[in-house]
């Protein structure tokens, strides 16, 4: 055994027990592994297992480092080894073994006769250790080695650096690629000649499986067996996951001889499933061989393995899958996994125009929802694949936010019913910090989805770059290892080492609830798309493509060999497959229009059915409602006697009841008002974001936290009524794009709840802007999806700095679609039909009482529209920030403007001026205004709901005063803000619509180009005279590059200017 030792030193240098693997960077492709330290529980394993092992071995490192580092019995043990003595003596006892007490030898039967009494010789130790490294080594260290690229070219984890081996590569791409593993296994072969200790038997320690029932083998058999389990075609990390049942768990599936062994039926149906995923992508490229539709050639084996993910999980029990996937490989899936009809497929390219409402996507960005049944396992399941843009891996936050929401309405609370599936590019995968983000979700209490399966398509190349330009970690899948999940990394051309990975990953998933990826390293066999040239940028890669056969080729010809299938049977399956794509086209070519309902993501069954599209619900509430509700958010816990507050609290919840006492709200009562009423009423309210449940400013307190025991709390808005709606609120993690991300998602599953997300400071919002852009604002007219998200955006100049200052509300403003041209007709439905027609609802209440009825009006209406809400800071505690519940009842809705009502509104003919403002900016401008005596000559008015723009009521306010010059007033810098957004307008307010294209005729206006028809004339404005003669003239600061001021003095400086400009007359 000591040359087991020398081949440790041999290929380790150093003399490290777990030293002997080879890694590809030294010369020549040989260095040592490096050692690590993993944070296993040491207790719960045997001696020289595992961690205890990898102890020795760090301390003998440390010893030979510096002899004086390790303690002094180590140092005799290591001088007496060194020395060629014994290593190790036990002291002498005179006392009886203890109970749970063995001798060392005890567990070396094997060699304990050769080592004689009761006391371990250095060179059993050496040759125990060295076997338990090799184990060990192999264990974390063999995916390095494994052959995992199908092309035989690359590493999967980059480390090929070695000059020979880069020129081998580059040089002898028609030979068969030799990987380190096979370098390796012939230096070991050359050993094994050479050596006895090869015929040698070893115990086998309890972290190892490889011998089955064998509780010893002989060394060659061992190195044999690992080989095989860690250095063929799967590679898998998974020693860094800090609990020995998880390791443990992976090792036994994946060791035990005959683990990857399947039947000739499982055989039949891998082959029947690659033929079609193969069949669907030929069939598309011979019937539109110009059209990008972003291929699955080279990983076909996606389609088999996705469903033997979903298989599988089916048979444990999961009834729903949410997917979310990027391009590759889309259409592929929708057909083949979903099963979306064919024909539906085909239609998206024959160029048709759609039969119904919105601007639509391209073909590969669609999602599907389909309910059916899983043949292979006889259960009903339901698939979803989520519509994403663009924009890689940012569907992944909302995917889970649906997923979670699926299991929070089905009472899921472990995900064993319903789970998510994420597809990945490798490039993505590794590039974008979205994937982060939504990894740091997956165990947090109230956003876990109890574990995905992530499934990486590694073509080993992102659209024109190689992984080496593209990412600076060995794999692109090792952002997974944050949250400890298992990566399996597996080669494609493998099918049935896919599947097992596929087995592992669910019943993994299963088990444990947490995430696990499969990273299935294949290749792209075409461009980026189909009409790329990837010989540009790739040349010797592509030609290797060229030269390899599918996957589906080399199986069947796997499976004829081994006598599963005839050569006919293959025949056979691939042509009844391209029947049905034929016949399906047939019936495309029948279709005359598209439709976008058919790739619906999240239906809402029964929610728009029966319902008259423009006629919202009312929003105000009942006096009792409102005494109950302020009164239980006033309270503090029932069992006040044992539950400590905090003192500040009391102060609050008191000062909260006096506020109920004298029926007025204050922000913070007025949200508490909504949130409550509507739970009374079934409706679920989940408001999530950093801080939220005490509030960035301190003013919400929905988690009272016992000041005297850990984790001891009281949520008061849970504890209304006893049939209530659940309430959640929930600190999330401090990632924006994830945590909207979810939001967005969460709010897609059920239209019955309102989903809430709030900014820490509105300025965040823009770490998520692709969330903003490319779901919320857009996600209706691309993907006929609706959203009711709120997104609560706290706003205003207040001298905290640039950062803290603006919700960037023109941004919001800008992407609102409503036409500044365009004044609706008038009519009692003016209000909802521009709310039906728009995007999103941009506001900025100044009132608890209109805050309170916007946020109810989300559920009053007949579909969901998203709604941005700048919200307060200073109006927070503002003693004129406050509404009687008179504002609240029954009689009572929001009120997009709030006209001026001081006595300038009394006598309209007198007044000089008219000041339209939105937000805290009014309570400035009507100080002001008070401070100069000026309530004879200007009124003051609100514009709560800034878009859809409220042309109706802002008409009849300037029309109100006729005499009056009109102003805008705002705090926001005139290049922000809503100024650009309202300008126009209230032109259009003043004038009438100018000549426009509606946004209803709009679907045509192609068509309208080529076509005769006159626009329409434009209505009359009814006070033309005036209307010529009125403008609306900015009062504001100046234009900026920056939200504000970092100084406070500056700040006052302006706004003491931007008062003076409004009250001039
Ligand atoms: C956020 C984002 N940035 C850039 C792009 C443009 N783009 C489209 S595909 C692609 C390459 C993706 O590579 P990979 O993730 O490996 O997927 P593959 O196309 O290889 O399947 C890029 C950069 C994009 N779609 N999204
Ligand atoms: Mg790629």
């Amino acid at each position: 055994m000591y040359r087991a030792r020398a081949l440790v030193n041999y290929f380790g240098g150093q003399g490290q027990f777990a030293g002997w693997l080879l890694t590809k960077n030294a010369v020549p492709g040989i260095s040592c592994a490096s050692t690590r330290n993993y944070n296993v529980p040491v207790a719960s394993e045997p001696f020289l297992n595992g961690s205890s092992s990898q102890y020795v071995e760090d301390m003998y490192n440390a010893w030979l480092a510096d002899p004086a580092s390790v303690h002094a019995s180590w140092d005799s043990f290591f001088r007496n080894s060194a020395a060629g003595g014994v290593g190790y003596q036990s002291p002498p006892s005179l006392a009886p073994l203890g109970k749970n007490e063995v001798l060392a030898t005890s567990f070396l039967p094997a060699l304990a006769g050769a080592t004689g009494g009761g006391h371990v010789s250095e060179k059993v130790i050496d040759d125990h250790l060295a076997v338990q490294a090799i184990i060990r080594s192999y264990q974390i260290r063999g995916h390095h080695i494994a052959k995992l690229d199908p092309l035989g070219i690359n590493s999967a984890d980059l480390d090929d650096r070695t000059p020979q081996e880069l020129l081998y590569s580059h040089y002898s791409f028609d030979n068969p690629s030799r990987t380190y593993s096979e370098e390796l296994k012939r230096q070991v072969e050359q050993f094994m000649k050479q050596d006895d200790d090869m015929d040698r038997t070893f115990k086998l320690p309890s972290t190892t499986f490889i011998g089955g029932k064998e509780k010893q083998l002989p060394l060659r058999e061992i190195l044999r067996r690992l080989e095989l389990t860690y250095c063929r075609h799967i590679g898998v990390e998974f020693m860094f996951i800090n609990s020995l049942e998880q390791c443990n768990w992976i090792r036994q599936r994946l060791e035990t001889p005959g683990a990857m062994e399947i039947g000739a039926d499982e055989k039949r149906l891998i082959l029947a499933r690659l033929t079609r995923a193969t069949g669907f992508e030929s069939f598309l490229a011979r019937k539109w061989s110009s059209e990008k539709r972003f291929g699955l050639e080279g990983c076909e084996i996606l389609i088999p393995a996705m469903k033997q993910v979903i298989d599988k999980s089916t048979e444990l029990g999961v009834e729903s899958i949410v997917m979310g996937m990027p391009h590759r490989g889309r259409l592929n899936v929708l057909a083949n996994v979903c099963r979306k009809p064919l024909h539906q497929l085909f239609t998206q390219f024959a160029g048709l125009e759609a039969a119904d409402d919105g601007s639509g996507d391209v073909k590969y960005h669609l999602g599907t929802y389909i309910e059916r049944l899983n043949r292979v396992t006889n259960k009903n399941i339901r698939l979803a694949v989520v519509a994403n843009p663009s924009h890689l891996e940012a569907v992944d936050p909302v995917v889970q936010g649906k997923t979670r929401a699926e299991q929070f309405y089905r009472g899921d609370g472990e995900g064993k019913k319903v789970m998510s599936i994420l597809l990945h590019g490798d490039a993505a995968f590794c590039g974008q910090g979205i994937v982060f983000e939504t990894m740091h979700l997956s165990d947090l209490p109230d956003y876990t989805t109890h574990g995905t399966i992530h499934i990486v398509v590694n073509n080993q190349i992102g659209f024109t770059t190689d992984p080496r330009h593209s990412r600076s970690s060995s794999y692109c899948t090792d952002v997974a290892r944050v949250v400890n999940a298992p990566i399996f990394h597996v080669n494609s051309d493998d099918p049935e080492s896919v599947m097992h990975v596929c087995n592992m990953a669910a019943e993994w998933r299963s088990t444990f609830h947490k995430d696990v990826v499969i990273d299935i390293v294949c290749y792209r066999r075409n461009g980026h798309n189909e009409i790329d040239e990837p010989m540009f940028t790739q040349p010797l890669m592509y030609r290797k493509i060229r030269n390899t056969k599918s996957a589906l080729e080399k199986y069947a010809e796997n499976l004829i060999k081994e006598g599963v299938v005839t050569p006919d049977e293959v025949k056979d399956v691939k042509s009844k497959y391209e029947k049905i794509c034929e016949d399906a086209l047939d019936s495309a070519r029948k279709e005359t229009h598209i439709k976008y309902k058919d790739w619906l993501d999240s239906p809402w069954s029964g929610f728009f059915e029966g319902k008259d599209p423009l006629k919202a619900g009312t929003t105000g509430v009942k006096e009792d409602t409102l005494v109950h509700i302020g009164k239980r958010f006033s309270s503090p816990p029932p069992n006040a006697a044992e539950f400590v507050i905090h003192k500040g609290i009391e102060r609050i919840l008191k000062s909260r009841m006096e506020m109920v006492e004298a029926r007025t709200c204050d922000w913070a009562l007025g949200e508490a008002m909504a949130f409550g009423s509507l739970l009374k009423e079934g409706i679920h309210v989940r408001l999530s974001g950093q801080d939220v449940e005490r509030g960035t400013f301190s003013h919400r307190h929905h988690v009272l936290h016992h000041q005297t025991v850990d984790k001891a709390t009281y949520r008061p808005l849970c504890n209304l009524y006893p049939d209530q709606a659940p309430y959640t609120v929930c600190n999330s993690s401090l990632s924006e794009f994830g945590v909207l991300g979810f939001e967005l998602g969460y709010s897609m599953t059920n239209p019955n709840a309102l989903v809430i997300w709030e900014a820490q400071f509105g300025d965040f919002n823009n770490t998520a802007q692709c969330i903003i852009d490319q779901f919320i604002s857009s996600g209706q007219a691309k993907w006929v999806r609706q959203s009711g998200l709120v997104m609560l955006l706290p706003h205003g100049l207040e001298g905290m700095g640039p950062e803290h200052s603006s919700a960037r509300l023109e941004r919001f403003l800008q992407m609102s679609s409503d036409d500044p041209d365009y004044f609706p007709p008038e009519s009692d439905e003016f209000a909802v039909r521009q709310l039906h027609d728009i995007n999103w609802i941009v506001a900025n209440c100044t009132t608890p009482g209109n805050l309170f009825h916007i946020l109810r009006r989300q559920i009053a209406l007949p579909f969901r529209k998203p709604l941005i809400l700048m919200t307060p800071k200073s109006l927070l505690r503002h003693p004129e920030a406050r509404s009687s519940f008179d504002e609240m009842l029954e009689n009572t809705e929001f009120q997009r403007i709030i006209p001026d009502s001081s006595v300038a509104s009394q006598s309209p003919q007198n007044v000089k001026k008219v000041i339209f403002c939105s937000g805290k900016v009014y309570y400035d401008l009507k100080k002001a205004r008070e401070d100069r005596k000026l309530e004879n000559d200007i009124a003051i008015t609100r514009v709560e709901q800034i878009s859809p723009f409220p042309y109706d009521l802002i008409k009849s306010e300037c029309a109100k005063y006729p005499n009056a010059q009109l102003s805008w007033a705002q705090e926001e810098h005139k290049n922000q803000g809503p100024w650009f957004y309202v300008q126009p307008r209230f032109e259009t307010a003043l004038t009438g619509s100018r000549d426009v294209v509606t946004e209803k005729e709009s679907r045509g206006w192609f068509a309208k180009l080529f076509s005769n028809k006159e626009p329409k004339p434009p209505p009359k404005p009814e006070t033309e005279t005036l209307a010529e003669t009125r403008v609306v003239s900015y009062v504001g600061r100046p234009t900026a590059a920056s939200p504000a001021t970092g100084s406070k003095a500056q700040h006052l400086k302006e706004l003491s200017h931007l008062l003076d400009d409004a009250m001039a007359l």
